[in-house]
């Protein structure tokens, strides 16, 4: 496999740029540009040292910097690697990795240091996809997890599945095989149950892809209520900004106004809506058309109601629009003197809060109610979770194909067709976890990835 080099920094300006060579030639590749100070000679450097030196490009200095010695296999990729720190600048970074390519190295391709990790072992496929997760990670839960199944989280899950699987088609196998020669009776309901076990279990590990998803892209929230209810005025709080126009006049919001903002460590996708009544106005009444679409689209609901005016019909009706949703029913604007019968809220809703969203204090009574109802701090995605649509093709048709060879068993059909069903079933778990994946997969999965990754 031949030498590759890439910058691993973004290309901005910066303290320093990172330029990373992996392969057999990293260290004479190195040697060519990179020379140290102490004269020390760099084949002869030891793995996790550095030394400090003067970068050239065909006798000419192009920068100084550190170099950082790796051997294979105790390096990311697993090869040989050097990485030369340079000053941050975009051009000083370009010009160091065009003298290692002049020097013998291969540009990288996108996400080809992780592949090669992948290909010597270092990392599983769901390891890999995790590092890619890592990098797009966006907020402090996300992270987390997805340091867990870049630690293997995942793998160890599909693991145990796929093990109880292949001690399943051995048996079946054996039945199959040396009917004679096996001590107990084939027993159809206990092998049944162990195959609705694991149905079961790929079904747990299904819907936690919709869970892993609301952590990386943030809950999908929607702010309703009447006009002037004060939804314009909640959004600019809780976004720290005057994203949405505010104005005593109703119908100020027409459109959606859309925000993701990061509270007390949960992530939402907040929509601020148009006001909800019967208007004439065309405009305003797709409006109220479309946050009656965001409300089925959002998990959380922040139903706005303005307690300094009695309930009217439209309050009435957003009521009757948000059965079966999870809700958060805000009473606003409560220094003002009360108008509104807050009691009919009380009855209807099970989690009711009162806050003026004029008062800064709101936005972390708002977070506080929003991570309760979320349910997002009860999620414990640490043990595994499906990250992306790859994986949760492969785990959905490991979970049909498993389900037929359950029904299969059930109907009386033959051990034989039972056996292929759950062969299948086991090789969609292989696909997921990578041990028995096509080059196609893996440039999908690693075309998702940064040069220099
Ligand atoms: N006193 C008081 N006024 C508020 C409060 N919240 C909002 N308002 C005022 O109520 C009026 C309407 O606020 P908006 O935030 O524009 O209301 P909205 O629900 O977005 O209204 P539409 O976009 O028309 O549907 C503005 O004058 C706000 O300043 C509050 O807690 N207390
Ligand atoms: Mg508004």
């Amino acid at each position: 496999m031949n030498t590759i080099a890439a910058i691993a920094t973004p290309l901005a300006a910066g303290g320093i740029a990172v330029i990373r060579i992996s392969g057999e030639n990293a260290a004479e590749i190195a040697e060519r540009v990179f020379f140290p100070v102490n004269g020390r000679k760099i084949s002869e450097m030891r793995g996790y040292t550095a030394c400090y030196g003067e970068i050239r490009d065909g006798g000419k200095r192009i920068d100084d910097g550190v170099l950082l010695i790796y051997h294979a296999p105790h390096s990311y990729t697993g090869e040989n690697t050097a990485e030369i720190s340079c000053h941050g600048g975009t051009y000083a970074a370009k010009r160091v990795l065009s003298a290692c390519i002049s020097a013998g190295a291969v540009p990288a391709q996108a996400g080809e240091f992780t592949k090669r990790a992948l290909l010597n072992g270092k990392l599983s496929l769901t390891q890999a996809e995790a590092v890619a997760d890592i990098i797009a990670a966006q907020n402090e839960q996300f992270l987390s997890v997805s340091n867990s199944q870049r630690e293997g989280a995942l793998y160890r899950r599909i693991t145990g599945i796929s093990e109880r699987l292949l001690s399943l088609i051995t048996l079946i196998q054996a039945w199959i095989d040396y009917p004679d020669e096996m001590e107990d009776e084939f027993d159809g309901n206990l092998e049944t149950d162990k195959l609705r076990g694991i149905v079961c279990e790929l079904d747990e590990l299904l819907a936690s892809y919709g869970e892993g998803q609301i952590l990386r892209d943030g809950l999908p929230c929607a702010i309703v209520g009447k006009p002037n209810a004060g939804k314009s005025t909640l959004m600019n709080l809780l976004t720290g900004t005057e994203r949405s126009i505010v104005t005593d006049i109703e119908g100020t919001t027409r459109d959606i106004i859309e925000e993701t903002v990061t509270l007390g460590g949960l992530m939402l996708r907040l929509a601020d809506c148009a006001g909800i009544r019967g208007t004439d106005d065309l405009v305003e009444s797709i409006g109220v058309e479309r946050m009656i679409q965001k409300i089925g689209e959002s998990v959380l609901i922040f139903a706005v109601f303005d307690s300094s005016r009695p309930l009217s019909e439209e309050d009435e009706r957003l009521m009757s629009l948000l059965d079966g949703k999870k809700v958060i029913c805000i009473i606003n604007k409560t220094d003002l003197p009360e108008a509104a019968d807050t009691s009919k809220l009380e009855d209807r809703f099970s989690k009711v809060i009162r806050i003026s969203a004029k008062d800064p204090a709101a936005a972390s009574v708002i977070a506080g109610a929003a991570a309760e109802l979320s349910g997002i701090g009860d999620l414990d995605l640490n043990s595994g979770f499906i990250a992306n649509e790859r994986q949760r093709r492969c785990a959905a048709e490991a979970r049909e194909f498993t389900a037929q060879a359950c029904e299969a068993l059930e109907q009386g059909m033959t051990l034989d067709a039972v056996g292929i069903m759950c062969e299948n079933a086991l090789d969609r778990l292989y696909e997921l976890s990578g041990e028995q994946v096509g080059e196609n997969v893996i440039d999908q999965v690693f075309s998702r990835f940064c040069v220099g990754k």
